[in-house]
């Protein structure tokens, strides 16, 4: 490992458990955030010691500086095609597999890489294992066009949907609102939980200033959750 400090122990565990998975020759989608920087980095050695021909598409510029830095073979989605195997975190997973993604703001090439992936595996410490989604704020990237307009159907949908009065907040970085790598802004809605996902989700996609939403729904085949002990169990 590379990294100045010393790995969270359960991230690390989940890491490890995944990049196991890693076979010669594969294609490979590399999420974002801090487990999946410890992912990255415990790829990178094992493709450095063992020889490894990997191919890789990044979820974000920060992954694909860090993986690149690394001697990982970063390229860009479509000159790859197609993915074997996508790694990345999690916010919340459920026991369905079901996850809110986007903490990071990366859930709009997240989705894109997953779902452009034969397999996605997720990797998490045990706090991020939930019986409902929902208490963590659920990430929507919207276009800066017509912002306030978007907010206001995305509040509209919530009515309906028995989660009225949730605060429904632009994220900021500092004075200035967050911008995604691909340019939109984010709303982060504080639901506490969710009651019907694939409803939330339906309703969210359907409003035109909605680029994408954090719900992972059917996505996810894998979760391996690191223990602080070093081991791993999975969902
Ligand atoms: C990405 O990073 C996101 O979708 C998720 O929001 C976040 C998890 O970050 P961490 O591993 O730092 O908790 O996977």
């Amino acid at each position: 490992m590379t990294t100045s400090s010393q790995p969270d122990p359960a991230k690390l565990a989940a890491s490890r458990a995944a990049v196991a998975l890693v076979q010669d020759g594969m294609k490979l989608g590399l999420g974002t955030g801090s487990t999946a920087s410890i992912m990255v980095e415990v790829l990178a050695e094992r493709a450095r010691t063992e020889g490894l021909s990997l191919r890789c598409a990044a979820t974000s510029k920060a992954t694909a500086e860090l993986a690149a830095r690394l001697g990982l073979r970063v390229e860009s989605l479509d000159d790859i095609g197609w993915l074997d195997l996508t790694i990345d975190g999690a916010d919340e997973v459920d026991p369905d597999l079901s996850l809110i993604k986007g903490g990071g703001g990366a859930h709009l090439r997240e989705k894109i890489v997953a779902r452009a992936s034969d397999r996605m595996v997720v990797i998490a410490d045990p706090g991020k294992v939930v019986d409902r989604l929902g208490a963590f704020h659920l990430p929507v990237e919207v276009v800066p066009f017509g912002f306030d307009a978007t907010r206001v159907l995305i509040q509209r949908a919530l009515d309906g949907l028995d989660l009225a009065d949730r605060p429904v907040l632009q994220r900021m970085r500092g004075d200035a609102p967050f911008v995604t790598d691909e340019g939109n802004f984010i709303l982060d809605l504080s639901l506490e939980v969710i009651p019907d996902a694939p409803a939330l989700a339906r309703a969210l996609s359907a409003i035109p200033g909605v680029v994408e939403h954090g719900l992972f729904l059917g996505i996810c085949d894998l979760a391996i959750i690191g223990r602080p002990d070093g081991s791993v169990a999975e969902l």
